[in-house]
């Protein structure tokens, strides 16, 4: 492919006339930012042109309405602790391929992660850079980072996940993932907040997730870390960040009490050969291993079409279901038809997993994703040259 050189530009044409050459972006051929100084802007060309940068999923969450639905108001995640100017949101999501689903290992899962997170910070930067351009201050929050003054660095500066039930991308489910009908919970998101007002999505209201009578992520959890509409992120994080903050803290901890012991040299010898030690240090190489460890929940929900095209049959058997845990998913659903109060579903909570309750869209994807492939097929056969 010959692309025009410098060179080629006269000499005599200013900058500002110059033809703007589409250049390689790393994602895709980047074409000319769309947006021009003083023009106005539109809800929907920020969202063509973030689909056009790679975005899978796009949506908009007003900055107004994020700042009085804090998910937890306890450490008010909101876009105004941030910039008092902020005025949208705009959420982008990137799919998990799910080729990495069907392997024998978790390990594959790990990789794409990191290169899914990556691919989404350059979609992102190059939306930020472009509405910039066009007179728009813009800036992206980092879609892994923490921050320490939010619940002892438990929480994002911003929700991620809450964002994109804002921007009508999704709703929370059983294990608190974002599901959304496309790809069920297998996305990273990002956000990216700007000064441009613009028209904003709805939440959705009809809730994605199965529910208790599902339960497959339940089964599916190494660490029986998921609760009601909710996470236990201590037992998570043990599967999740395997070599995560908390096991560099023990190791270090563990180190503090080797030094004071009677073999304290035999024994820190020993941790510096240890796989602890090589994870750190590969995490700090790739990333791999700080975070994103776990992808069980991820590859066992049944929502989203690239389930149905790709992971039914890998996927169908959970090895670490256990009857345990099939006596915790009954009693659950029973305390739900009782009506019992249930944390992840109370009066704040539930604006986020779909106040309507579960009313079938599942059933109702697969149906539609069946007619499609006997489409298809009929169609293919139809182009099959005929012998004779
Ligand atoms: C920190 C973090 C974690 C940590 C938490 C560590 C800790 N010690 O707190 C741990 C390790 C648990 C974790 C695990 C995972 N994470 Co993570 N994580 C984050 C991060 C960076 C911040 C989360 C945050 O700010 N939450 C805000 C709070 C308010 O949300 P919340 O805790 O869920 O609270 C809500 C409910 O849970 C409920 N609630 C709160 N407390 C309680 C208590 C009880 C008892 C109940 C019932 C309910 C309840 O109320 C809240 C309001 O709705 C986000 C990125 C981001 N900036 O958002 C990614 C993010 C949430 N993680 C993500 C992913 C994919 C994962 C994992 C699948 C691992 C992986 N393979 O990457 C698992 C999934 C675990 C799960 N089912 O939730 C994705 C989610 C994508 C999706 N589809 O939803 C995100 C959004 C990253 C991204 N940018 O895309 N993560
Ligand atoms: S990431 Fe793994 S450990 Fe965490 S909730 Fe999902 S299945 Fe459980
Ligand atoms: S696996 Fe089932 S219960 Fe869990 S989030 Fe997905 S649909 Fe909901």
């Amino acid at each position: 492919m010959a692309f025009a050189s410098s060179a080629a530009i006269s000499p005599d044409q200013s900058a500002a006339q110059a033809p703007r050459n589409p250049r390689w972006s790393g994602i895709g051929r980047r074409t000319p930012s769309p947006f021009r100084r003083g023009a106005a802007i539109s809800a929907e060309s920020v969202k063509a042109r973030a689909r056009e940068l790679g975005a899978d999923l796009v949506g908009i969450a007003s900055a107004q309405m994020l700042n009085a639905f804090p998910p937890d108001p306890r450490w008010p995640q909101t876009p105004e602790r941030i910039s008092p100017y902020v005025k949208s949101v705009i959420v982008i999501a990137q799919h998990i391929p799910v080729g990495a689903f069907r392997c024998r290992t978790n390990t594959p899962v790990q990789y794409m992660d990191m290169l899914v997170l990556r691919k989404m910070d350059k979609v992102a930067y190059r939306l930020a850079e472009e509405l910039e351009r066009a007179g728009h201050p813009t800036f992206v929050v980092p879609a892994q980072e923490t921050e320490w003054t939010l619940k002892r660095a438990s929480y994002g500066r911003l929700s991620t996940r809450h964002l994109g039930v804002e921007a009508g991308l999704g709703t929370l489910g059983l294990e608190v993932n974002i599901l959304t009908p496309e790809y069920g919970p297998r996305i990273y998101l990002t956000g990216i907040l700007t000064e441009l007002e613009l028209a904003a999505d709805r939440p959705m209201t009809e809730q994605v997730c199965i529910g208790e009578s599902c339960s497959r992520c339940l089964y599916s959890c190494p660490g029986d870390a998921v609760l009601h509409f909710g996470i236990d992120k201590r037992a998570c994080a043990e599967h999740a960040q395997e070599f995560g903050f908390s096991t560099i803290l023990k190791f270090v901890e563990r180190a503090i009490d080797a030094q004071a012991s009677d073999h304290g040299a035999e024994a820190l010898a020993a941790m510096t050969r240890s796989r602890d030690h090589f994870g750190f240090w590969q995490g700090l190489l790739r990333v791999v291993g700080s975070f994103g460890d776990c992808p069980r929940c991820l590859a066992v929900c049944p929502v989203g079409d690239d389930y149905h095209a790709h992971l039914a049959d890998p996927q169908k058997a959970i090895p670490e279901k256990t009857p345990e845990k099939v006596t915790l998913a009954k009693a659950r659903q029973a305390a739900r038809k009782r009506g019992e109060p249930i944390a992840g579903l109370d009066a704040w909570n539930i604006r986020w997993v779909g106040p309507e309750g579960y009313q079938g869209i599942v059933a109702r994807q697969i149906q539609q994703f069946k007619e499609r492939q006997k489409t298809r097929a009929a169609a293919a056969q139809e182009s099959v040259p005929q012998e004779g």
